[in-house]
């Protein structure tokens, strides 16, 4: 994009802008020691560049001009950044808000890949990480219409037989559809699971940002929200596995993993599993969650959802120890994924806590608040074992009236502490990232964006920015501002994987591979994985255990649970907003309801705050301190719709900023919410101010 003279104009930046032409900057194309995010930033976004080369300065130069648009200094950030052992220089170039095509290039010389500044610059990063479920479809040809040169007949339509350890043994079942797990071919309830439950919860808490019809799938233009279509692909093979006394068989796969083929060749008898209690809990509580996302445009199949995932509560219920015992494990002659966890009561958790949130009903209540006190709080973000934080979130987040406000003030500050927590170990990283050393684990781009989707859940309680903009720091971790100075998502910016460990990619004769899938990065403990055995030695830094390999399958290989937190984050950040707008930009559907700024502003005691409401709601304004302390309910009660005017007082609050939020949401119907009112909750936050 070309930059005009008004444009630039613009700047407020004392610092020279010249149309000095720099030798040799488009000649850096390999081994760049400049890191920025390579899909860029939005206009009124931090935005720093990290080099390891000391350097005294750095210039933005436009890509289609090649005249420096700005030009800072650049200074010593970490002296020794313990994920990459190195020095890390950075430089902020915040200020820089004009949308562009642009590079940077330090006074050592070194230059970054080329990138965007644009309110709309995550859009295709977004549409193409969501679009990356629909690549891994298996049991349905994937249409050119759709797939582009990507087609492939349909797969495995023989899915599935009951292993002979499961209580069937021998005869088939009809388990077809769904998506492949990952670089491979299986079918697993417990990922499944995670992935869901975050494409849901991205919809449910974001429901603006995530309502495209047009992502280019089959279901387009339906009128349903495209991530809502997508994730009923899985929650239709969910129905499948699920047994006749509501209990869930743990996965289908083949006995070993099967070669790097096209899925259509795959022709190998492929197995259903043993029933788990792991499986049966997170499969509860995406189908209840489902149950009331999918109530406002299909009754039926939310219907049928909630039906399931009540009988899997059921079983549950008579089944109080972990089954099988000691959770699942393979069998002697299988070696496809494992999943092994032996702690079913984060999975349980959150079947009560999203069976709660969508009927209402007292025995998944009084099962939350017996269990949710013993349990670690928001110590850590979710991860396909340890689902509790997707647990606590959607109690923390209840909109039932039967919710205990005790137990979400405790939540509400326990999510509020992680996400203090997880300032401040960006704060110490080198590349802003919250991944520490020793946590580079196997996924651990998946850890650092699972990590922003609670920081951005804390946001939307506390309203404190500081957190969107750590949660936009993780989304840059994997776009580019990290070690290599490189993508980890197929198909995005200059220098992305191009050898991932996925099946279709390595076996379909594109060059390029299938695009929008994020790897799974650095791991730092190798997982048995033999080419980073050959490459790392005990001076390997951990950030840097990573290897754009096919046969790196504990480095390079992608998953869709990995997929979900990118498609959140990446979703969250693709609408216009900046970091720094707390509340108005926030909005979702403007014109549904409206919070409008107190007066007077700054007050005392009393200051007037107007709302309105379109439809008869549930509607709730309560007031918090900085802290995410709830400090008073003004409003909670089902309103006709209309214009309201509440006048707080603050006479019992210390001078200071205090938040203030509207949430509405639709009337319970039979499964939760009133179809015509649209879909979920609405919030929107606000600042006050009093002055004594
Ligand atoms: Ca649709
Ligand atoms: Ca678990
Ligand atoms: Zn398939």
């Amino acid at each position: 994009m070309k930059l005009s003279s008004a444009e630039i104009s613009h700047f407020r930046v004392a610092l020279l802008i010249s149309a000095t032409l720099l030798p040799g900057w488009a000649g850096f194309a390999a081994g760049r020691a400049v890191a920025v995010d390579q899909v860029g930033y939005t206009c009124v976004g931090p935005k720093f560049v990290f080099a390891v080369e000391a350097a005294d300065s750095f210039s933005v130069i436009s890509v289609s001009t090649a005249s420096v648009v700005f030009r800072s200094g650049i200074t010593l950030w970490k002296s020794l950044d313990g994920a990459t052992g190195r020095a890390v220089y950075r430089g902020d170039f915040s200020v820089l808000q004009t949308a562009g095509s642009y590079r940077v290039v330090t006074s050592h010389g070194d230059s970054s890949s080329a990138f965007t500044i644009s309110d709309t610059v995550y859009a295709a990063a977004f549409r193409k990480a969501l679009k990356g479920f629909y690549f891994q479809r298996c049991g349905m040809p994937l249409l050119p219409l759709y797939a582009g040169v990507y087609q492939h007949p349909a797969c495995h339509m023989n899915d599935g037989i009951f292993h002979s350890t499961s209580d069937s043994a021998g005869q088939s079942h009809n388990a077809q559809g769904g998506w492949h797990d990952a670089g491979d071919y299986g079918k697993y309830v417990v990922n499944a699971g995670i992935s869901v439950g975050t494409l849901l919860l991205a919809y449910e808490m974001f429901p603006s940002r995530f309502s495209s019809d047009d992502l280019g799938i089959p279901e387009s233009g339906n009128g349903v929200p495209d991530i809502l279509d997508e994730a009923r692909y899985e929650l239709e093979w969910f129905l499948k596995m699920q047994r006749a006394d509501g209990a869930f068989w743990f996965k289908l796969t083949r006995t070993q993993f099967e070669n790097f083929i096209m899925p259509q060749n795959d022709s190998g008898a492929r197995y259903i599993y043993q029933v788990s209690t792991t499986a049966t809990g997170d499969a509860a509580a995406v189908l209840a969650k489902a149950a009331r996302l999918f109530a406002p445009f299909n009754q039926t199949f939310a219907l049928t959802c909630l039906d399931a995932a009540r009988r899997a509560w059921q079983y549950l219920a008579a089944n109080q120890a972990i089954v099988p015992a000691g959770g699942f494990k393979n069998p002697s002659d299988t070696g496809t994924g494992e999943y092994g966890d032996s702690d079913d009561a984060d999975e349980r958790l959150w079947a009560s806590s999203e069976l709660f949130e969508t009927t209402g009903e007292l025995a998944y209540n009084t099962y939350f608040l017996s269990q949710y006190v013993t349990a670690s709080k928001f110590s850590g973000a979710m991860w396909w074992g340890d689902v509790r934080s997707l647990a606590l979130l959607t109690y923390l987040r209840s909109t039932q009236a039967a919710a205990d406000a005790n137990a979400k003030n405790t939540l509400r500050q326990a999510l509020n502490a992680y996400c203090i927590s997880q300032v401040t170990k960006r704060n110490d990283s080198g590349y802003q990232v919250v991944t520490a050393p020793g946590e580079y684990y196997w996924g651990s781009n998946s850890g650092a964006l699972n990590a922003a989707v609670l920081l951005l859940a804390g946001f939307a309680e506390t309203g404190e920015s500081t957190y969107v903009k750590v949660a936009a720091d993780q989304l840059h971790y994997v776009l580019g501002t990290n070690g290599f100075a490189r993508s980890y998502v197929t198909g995005l910016c200059e220098n992305p994987p191009r050898q991932p460990h996925h099946r279709p990619s390595a076996s379909d004769g594109i060059a390029e591979p299938v695009p929008g899938l994020i790897v799974g990065g650095p791991n730092q403990f190798r997982s048995g994985d033999a080419v980073l055995d050959a490459i790392i030695n005990s001076g390997t830094a951990p950030a840097l255990c990573y290897a754009d390999t096919v046969a790196s399958y504990a480095s390079n290989e992608i998953a869709i649970n990995w997929n979900a937190p990118l498609v959140f984050v990446a979703g969250y950040f693709h609408a216009v907003d900046g970091p720094d707008a707390v509340g108005e930009r926030q909005m979702d559907r403007p014109s549904k309801f409206l919070l409008e700024q107190n007066y007077p502003n700054p007050f005392n005691p009393t200051t007037k705050i107007q709302f309105t409401i379109v439809n008869r709601q549930v509607t709730i304004v309560k007031v918090y301190d900085l802290l995410g302390r709830e400090v008073s309910t003004p409003v909670n009660e089902v309103k006709e719709p209309g214009r309201y005017t509440l006048e707080f007082d603050g006479s019992g609050l210390a001078s200071g900023v205090y938040l203030y939020r509207l949430q509405v949401r639709p009337l319970d119907s039979a499964i939760g919410r009133d179809s015509k009112s649209g879909a979920g909750d609405f919030v929107q936050t606000k600042k006050l101010l009093i002055l004594k």
